[in-house]
C-alpha cells in the first residue's frame, strides 16, 4: 500500500511537473472498424467521423440542420375537453381506462402518412416472380434470415418492397405431408408464395408460421418466394433473435431441425425503394453524407500506424509510414471558418495520389461537379423539407489534381489541403426557405487565399478559447502510455486516475464540438450520425437526455455553450404555449417528453409516458441556473425570467387539489416512463416547486410581478411534498407504492437532489437519506445515462467511493450490448447515446465542488482513487471560479476569481470561512482555510 502511494506520488509529481504527452490524447493503433471506433470532431454546426484507414479514409459528416419533417402543426386543437376527465379517471383509480381515452384524444398530431392501402395494392399486383419457373439468374443473393434487418446484410438504407427467392428438395418420405414454414419475424408485411400459390399474409409482427397444404409440395424441388414489404426502419426477413434458432420447412409433426434449414444465401431484387411514408410523432436527426479517400496504397504494407484526437487543439491525426515514406492527415472541423479541414502531407515530395469522392445515405442525392477543384453533393431527406449541399475543395501543392467521373483525383502531389464544406435550406423551426448552396458559398469565400497553418492557427485559438478555461490533472499512471482501447479495457481493475480526467475533459470537448453559440443544441448523439433511423430519432428527449447535455456547461466553465439550449427553449416557449392551451386551457408553456428541430411540444408515443408535464419547467431551471452561477442579472432580467415565469404560469392553474391529502398536485403526469400515467408524480412537485421559488426569488431581485410572487408563494406551501414511504424510501409516488425490487433506469424522484436542490444534507437529513435508501433499492446497473445520473446522486451524498464505481461501470467496454463506453469513449446507452458523456463530466466535477446549498463545499465527494490531483477554472454558483490541488486526499491550497464580488461561503471539512469579495477579486486560502 505505503509503496503504490510513492508510487503515485512520484508519478503525480511527473505529471504535475510536465503534462504527459499522451494527456488530453485519444489514441489508437489501428483504423476504425465500426462507426463507434472512429473519432468525433466537430464545430458545434459540422461534424464528422473519422476512420482512419490507410487505404479507405472514411469521413461521415452530418450537418445539425438535416432532419426528417418540416415545419407543420403538433397539436391537436379538441384535446383540452377530456382533461376533466382523464384526470377523474386517474383520481378514481382508473389507471387503464385514464390512458386508453388519453392515447385516443390527448396524444399530438403525427405527419401525413402516405397511402399505404394503394401502395400495397399496387405492389401485390406483380406475381409473376413467385412462380416456380420464374429465372433469377440475374438476382443478387443475400443472407437470410438478418435479425437486425436486411440493412446490415447489404441493404442499407433501403426501405419497400422485395422479392426474396430460394428453393428445397422434399425428400420422398414427405409425401402426402403437411408442412410448416417457419420464418418468424418479418418486417414488416409478407406475401409467400410456394410453388406460385399464395399461402400467407400478415401485416404485424406475429411469428409467420404457415401450414402448407401436401397437394402444394412436389417431391423433389419446390420454390419459395416471399414479398416483403417494409415500410421503415429495419426490413426484411428476421427470422429469431437467438440464432441458433432456424428458420426452416418441416412435416407438422416434426421439428425444424428435423427438417430442411433455410438459413442460408437466397436470392433477392428490389422491386419498389419508395414505400408510402410513415405518420410520425416527430422528425429525426439525419446523416449527412460521407467523403471517402481512396489511396493508391493496396497491398502494401504499413509501420507506425496511429490515429488520435488531441482534446487540447481539437486536431485529429492520421500517421503511418509506407515504403520508408511518413504521411500524415491532420483533421479539424473550423468555427472560424466554417469547414471541415483535412490536410495531408507526406515526408518525400510527389508522394500523395488519391481519389476523393462524395456519397450519401440518402435516396435523394446527387454529384455535380462544380469547377476544376469543387464536387458538390445535393442531397433532400424523404418525407421532409431538408435539402442540403455539401462541397468539397481540392488544394494540392505539386502534382496533378483533375475531375474524373465526378471525383477528385490527386496524383504525385507534395502536400493536399481538403475543404468540406456543408450548408442546409433550414432558417428556423417554422421557415426552411433559405438556400443550401449558401453557406458553402460564405465558407468558401471566407476560405480563399488563407494557408493551412493560418487556418488550423485560428481554429486552435477559437477552440482553445472555450477548452482552457479549465484544467484538471489527478496524477498520472502506468497505463498513461497504452492505446485508448486498451486503456478502456484495463481501467475496471486497474488505477488509471489520469483516465478519468481524460474523460472529464472528452466530455467538454465533445460539447464544445456540438453545441455553439447561435446553433443547435447537442442532441441524443451530440451532432454525430450515421443513420437514417437513429435510436430515438437521435431527437431531444426532455424528461432527463436534453437536461444531462447541459449539465456540465456551468460547473465546467462552458457557460456560453448554452446558447443552443436557450435559444431552442425561446422556441419551444413559443410552440409549447399552443400546446398549454390546446391541451391544458392553460396560460404561459408546456414541453412533454420530447422535441425535435421543429420545436414539437405536444405529447408523443404512448400515453402512459408520454404525457408528462414538466418538461418546460425543467428546462427553465436550467436559465435559473445560468443566473446563479454568473449572477448576470441583465440575462435573468432579459432573457431568464420572462421565460422561467411563463413556464411557472402553466401551473398556476394546472395543478389540482387532491381530494385525498388536500395537496396541489400534478395531473395528469407520469414519472419518467415508469409507473404509467398517474396523478401526483414526486419529480413533478419538486421540479414545481423549484420552479415557483426561482421564480419567487427572480422577481424579488427584479423587483417585478409583485402579485404573481404571492399567487406562487400561496401555491409553495399547499404543493404536495417529498415523502418517506414504509420501505424507508423517497416516495416515487404520491402514494406509497414503490416496488423495492424495480430496477428502472430513469430515478426520477431524486430529482431534488440532482441536478435538483429540493433534497439537501443541509435542508432534511431523514429525506436524503430516503433518497439514498431509494436508489440502493434501484442498484446500480443501468443504461449509460442513467449511471452518469448515479455518479451525480452518489456525489450528493458525499458518498465519494460509490460515485467512483459509477465511473467505473462508465468506462467499461461497451461489448455485447451493455452498457458503458465503445473504443472512441463514446457513452453506450447501449446503442450510442452521448448524454452519459456529458453527465458523467459533470459528476466528477460534482466530486470536486459542489454549490446547491447556502455554501460552497470544497471536495465534498472525493474518491479513495483521486488521492491526488489539480483543478482550475471549476466553477460555482456566486460568480465564483476556483483552482485547487489536493494530496493524499487532503486540500493543499486553494485559489478563488470572484467575478461579482460578494460573500463566498466554504467549507471543507467541518471547517468553514466566509470571505468577503469585490468583483474581479483573487483569493489565495491555505489548506486550513486561512486566507493568505
Ligand atoms: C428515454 C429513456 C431511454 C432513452 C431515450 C432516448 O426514453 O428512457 O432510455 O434514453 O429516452
Amino acid at each position: 500500500m505505503m509503496l503504490k502511494r510513492i508510487i503515485l506520488i512520484l508519478l503525480l509529481i511527473a505529471s504535475l511537473d510536465g503534462v504527459a504527452q499522451h494527456t488530453n490524447l485519444l489514441w489508437y493503433t489501428k483504423p476504425a472498424e465500426k462507426w463507434t471506433d472512429a473519432l468525433p470532431i466537430g464545430n458545434g454546426r459540422i461534424g464528422a467521423m473519422l476512420f482512419g484507414g490507410m487505404v479507405n479514409d472514411h469521413i461521415q459528416f452530418n450537418e445539425e440542420t438535416m432532419w426528417t419533417g418540416k415545419p407543420r402543426n403538433y397539436n391537436r386543437t379538441d384535446a383540452a375537453p377530456y382533461l376533466p376527465k382523464i384526470r377523474q379517471l386517474l383520481s378514481e383509480g382508473k389507471q387503464k381506462e385514464a390512458e386508453a381515452l388519453a392515447q385516443d384524444k390527448f396524444m399530438g398530431l403525427q405527419s401525413e402518412a402516405g397511402d399505404r392501402k394503394k401502395w400495397v395494392e399496387d405492389m401485390k399486383l406483380l406475381t409473376h416472380p413467385a412462380k416456380a419457373d420464374f429465372n433469377d439468374q440475374l438476382w443478387k443473393t443475400i443472407n437470410v434470415p438478418s435479425y437486425e434487418g436486411w440493412e446490415t446484410v447489404g441493404l442499407a438504407n433501403v426501405d419497400g418492397a422485395v422479392w426474396f427467392r430460394t428453393t428445397f428438395e422434399a425428400p420422398e418420405n414427405w409425401k402426402g405431408k403437411d408442412l410448416v414454414l417457419d420464418l418468424n419475424r418479418i418486417r414488416d408485411q409478407d406475401f409467400t408464395y410456394i410453388n406460385g400459390e399464395l399461402i400467407g399474409n400478415t401485416d404485424n409482427a406475429d411469428p409467420r408460421k404457415y401450414t402448407i397444404p401436401a397437394q402444394q409440395i412436389k417431391v423433389g424441388k419446390n420454390t419459395i418466394a416471399i414479398l416483403v414489404l417494409n415500410y421503415f426502419d429495419k426490413g426484411g426477413l428476421a427470422g429469431y433473435k437467438d440464432p441458433k434458432r432456424k428458420i426452416g420447412i418441416y412435416p407438422v409433426g416434426l421439428t425444424v431441425d428435423e427438417g430442411i434449414s433455410l438459413v442460408k444465401k437466397w436470392k433477392y431484387s428490389i422491386q419498389n425503394a419508395t414505400p408510402p411514408a410513415v405518420a410520425q410523432y416527430q422528425a429525426s436527426y439525419q446523416p449527412f453524407g460521407d467523403l471517402n479517400l481512396s489511396f493508391k496504397n493496396k497491398g502494401i504494407s504499413s509501420t507506425n500506424y496511429k490515429r488520435s484526437l488531441d482534446l487540447n487543439t481539437a486536431i485529429a491525426t492520421t500517421t503511418y509510414t509506407l515504403k520508408g515514406i511518413n504521411f500524415k492527415r491532420e483533421y479539424f472541423s473550423s468555427a472560424v471558418n466554417q469547414a471541415i479541414v483535412i490536410h495531408l502531407t507526406a515526408s518525400k515530395a510527389k508522394s500523395i495520389s488519391f481519389d476523393a469522392s462524395l456519397s450519401s445515405a440518402h435516396q435523394h442525392s446527387k454529384i455535380t461537379v462544380l469547377n476544376n477543384n469543387t464536387i458538390s453533393i445535393a442531397v433532400s431527406v424523404k418525407d421532409g423539407a431538408v435539402k442540403g449541399e455539401s462541397r468539397l475543395t481540392a488544394l494540392v501543392k505539386n502534382g496533378e489534381l483533375k475531375i474524373v467521373n465526378k471525383k477528385i483525383t490527386i496524383i504525385n502531389a507534395d502536400e493536399v489541403t481538403l475543404y468540406l464544406t456543408a450548408g442546409t435550406n433550414f432558417v428556423n423551426a417554422n421557415d426552411v426557405s433559405g438556400h443550401p448552396a449558401t453557406a458553402n458559398e460564405h465558407a468558401l469565400a471566407k476560405l480563399k487565399n488563407k494557408t493551412y497553418a493560418q487556418l488550423k492557427k485560428a481554429h486552435i485559438q477559437d477552440y482553445q478559447h472555450y477548452f482552457n478555461t479549465f484544467s484538471v490533472n489527478f496524477g498520472a499512471s502506468e497505463n498513461d502510455k497504452l492505446p485508448t482501447n486498451e486503456r478502456l479495457s484495463k481501467f475496471e481493475h486497474t488505477d488509471d486516475p489520469s483516465f478519468i480526467a481524460l474523460y472529464m475533459q472528452y466530455g467538454r470537448y465533445l460539447l464544445i464540438s456540438s453545441s455553439r453559440p447561435g446553433g443547435q443544441p447537442a442532441n441524443l448523439q451530440g451532432i454525430w450520425n450515421d443513420l437514417l433511423t437513429p435510436p430515438w430519432g437521435s431527437k431531444y428527449t426532455t424528461n432527463i437526455n436534453l437536461e444531462m447535455n447541459y449539465w456540465p456547461t456551468e460547473i465546467l466553465n462552458l457557460s456560453n455553450l448554452n446558447d443552443p439550449l436557450f435559444r431552442k427553449i425561446k422556441g419551444l416557449a413559443e410552440s409549447g404555449q399552443v400546446t398549454a392551451k390546446n391541451y391544458y386551457n392553460e396560460a404561459g408553456w408546456v414541453l412533454h417528453h420530447n422535441t425535435d428541430l421543429w420545436n414539437g411540444t405536444a405529447p408523443i408515443n404512448a400515453s402512459n409516458h408520454g404525457i408528462w408535464v414538466t418538461g418546460a419547467a425543467w428546462l427553465s431551471t436550467h436559465l435559473w441556473e445560468h443566473y446563479l452561477f454568473s449572477k448576470d442579472q441583465n440575462f435573468l432580467a432579459k432573457e431568464g425570467y420572462p421565460l422561467m415565469k411563463n413556464a411557472a404560469l402553466f401551473f398556476n392553474d394546472f395543478l389540482t387539489k387532491d381530494p385525498k391529502t388536500g395537496w396541489l398536485i400534478s395531473t395528469p403526469s407520469n414519472s419518467p416512463e415508469n409507473g404509467g400515467l398517474v396523478a401526483g408524480p414526486t419529480m413533478d412537485h419538486q421540479i414545481i416547486r423549484t420552479l415557483f421559488e426561482s421564480c419567487i426569488e427572480a422577481s424579488q431581485i427584479l423587483g417585478t410581478d409583485e402579485t404573481l410572487r404571492r399567487i406562487w408563494q400561496e401555491k409553495l406551501v399547499q404543493l404536495a411534498p417529498n415523502q418517506i414511504g414504509k420501505h424507508g424510501q423517497l416516495q416515487e409516488w404520491l402514494t406509497d407504492i414503490d416496488d423495492t425490487t424495480n430496477k428502472h433506469r430513469h430515478v426520477s424522484h431524486l430529482w431534488g437532489v440532482y441536478p435538483g436542490n429540493d433534497i439537501t444534507w443541509e435542508k432534511n437529513q431523514l429525506m436524503m437519506n430516503a433518497a439514498k435508501q431509494s436508489l440502493l433499492y434501484r442498484g446500480d446497473e443501468a443504461t449509460g445515462w442513467s449511471l452518469a445520473w448515479k455518479l451525480n446522486f452518489w456525489a450528493r451524498f458525499k458518498d465519494g467511493n460509490h460515485a467512483m464505481k459509477m465511473i467505473k461501470m462508465l468506462l467499461k467496454p461497451a461489448t455485447e450490448g451493455a452498457a458503458g463506453s465503445y473504443v472512441n469513449l463514446f457513452d453506450a446507452h447501449p446503442p450510442f447515446q452521448i448524454d452519459g458523456n456529458f453527465g458523467a463530466s459533470a459528476g466528477i466535477g460534482e466530486l470536486l465542488i459542489q454549490s446547491h446549498e447556502t455554501f460552497i463545499e470544497l471536495l465534498p465527494a472525493l474518491p479513495e482513487a483521486l488521492p491526488f490531483g489539480e483543478v482550475k477554472g471549476i466553477r460555482a454558483r456566486g460568480g465564483f471560479e476556483f483552482s485547487m490541488n489536493w494530496n493524499n486526499g487532503k486540500l493543499v491550497g486553494v485559489g478563488i476569481k470572484s467575478s461579482v464580488g460578494g460573500e463566498c461561503k466554504l467549507q471543507y471539512k467541518g471547517k468553514s470561512i466566509t470571505i468577503p469579495t469585490t468583483a474581479g477579486g483573487q483569493y489565495k486560502l491555505n489548506e486550513e482555510l486561512k486566507l493568505l
